[in-house]
């Protein structure tokens, strides 16, 4: 993989990382020191955090991506309609930026902006969609979109519309979810728009199912952390001895996903020790889940109101465009 900027084809922001908030490492350590022990689901997301996430993606078991994937296939022209005309379509967490392709035909924003915290991969992934859209202005910037949402200087944006989707937002706890849109509405212009995909809450045996896929993709990516704080984050510890947990907590609406240890011992991260009982977690992720009526509040109570809503006949996942208010 080549990973040399196309500096003709793709404007790249490198804003990386944001100088008021803790480093990585710091953030990496807090949560390690923490009890019970937890991690950002952002540290999943190295260039082969973000590989294994894209094979999730086709698992049989994890509906959320084909489904969104189908939903926003028949709905492209209907978001075409409500989008409007020259928006700038600005995709956090853009990954592999491949969900966004299957609007540009029919929507035809004027520029485009792929914000990733995975900055290689987002440099290959945005090198790509301007290859194979010459006429859509491709911009990214590496950013952690949680921490630092700023426009990158030099970049005109007439209709702003924020591109939210495979319900990334489940990552946010609701208050935090509340937090990041009344931000997003400090930083929008009036009128603005936001596509947003939201997993919808449903038979707990399909949720648990679609993260503890039979192939241990989704193992995989959960273990992936460990191989991540060694080679990333001088790590010493083993990672054959944790196992991936994942399961529904109805009680929060949410997937949790954990890293259990199984047996007692003592890892060392970043030049400090941290003791596992046998059974301790490292709490990796949570996933929540909404009603679409309980999104739709939670959106409305940050200045976001309801225009649009799609979803597949199955229920299983929505899609909201929302129009910044005030
Ligand atoms: C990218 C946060 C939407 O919660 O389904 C997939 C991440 N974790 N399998 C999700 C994920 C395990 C995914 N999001």
């Amino acid at each position: 993989m080549t990973m040399m900027p196309n500096a003709a084809a793709v404007r790249f922001h490198d804003q990386h990382p944001p100088a008021a908030s803790l480093s990585l490492r710091d953030e990496l350590l807090q949560g390690l020191r923490a009890s019970p022990k937890t991690s950002s689901p952002k540290f999943f997301y190295d260039l082969r955090g973000s590989e294994l996430f894209d094979r999730i993606c086709v698992q049989p078991e994890y509906y959320p991506t084909r489904t969104e994937e189908a939903i926003l296939r028949d709905a492209a022209d209907d978001i075409a309609h409500v989008v409007g005309k020259d928006a700038t379509l600005i995709e956090l967490g853009s990954g592999a930026s491949r969900k966004v392709r299957l609007l540009l035909e029919a929507v035809r924003p004027t520029s485009y902006l792929g914000i990733d915290i995975s900055r290689d991969f987002l440099l290959d992934s945005t090198r790509r969609l301007a290859a194979d859209y010459p006429w859509l202005d491709v911009h990214a910037a590496c950013a952690d979109f949680s921490q630092c949402m700023t426009m990158p200087a030099g970049m005109k944006c007439e209709h702003p519309v924020a591109f939210f989707p495979g319900s990334s937002i489940g990552n946010f706890s609701p208050d935090e979810a509340d937090t990041f849109l009344r931000g997003l509405h400090s930083l929008l212009p009036s009128g603005s728009g936001m596509l947003i995909g939201v997993d919808l809450i449903k038979d707990e045996a399909i949720l648990n199912a679609a993260y503890n896929d039979a192939a241990g993709v989704t193992a995989a990516f959960n273990l992936n952390l460990l191989e991540r704080m060694r080679h990333e984050f001088d790590g010493d510890l083993d990672p054959a001895t944790f196992s991936h947990y994942a399961f529904y907590n109805d009680a929060h609406s949410r997937i949790e996903m954990h890293l259990v240890s199984d047996i007692n011992q003592d890892i060392r991260v970043a030049g400090e020790v941290f003791h596992f009982e046998q059974g301790e977690t490292l709490h990796t992720e949570n996933s929540y889940k909404y009603s679409v009526e309980g999104f739709q509040t939670l959106a409305a109570g940050a200045g976001f109101e309801s225009r649009a809503l799609w979803t597949d006949p199955d229920r299983l996942f929505s899609i909201h465009y929302l129009q910044r208010t005030g």
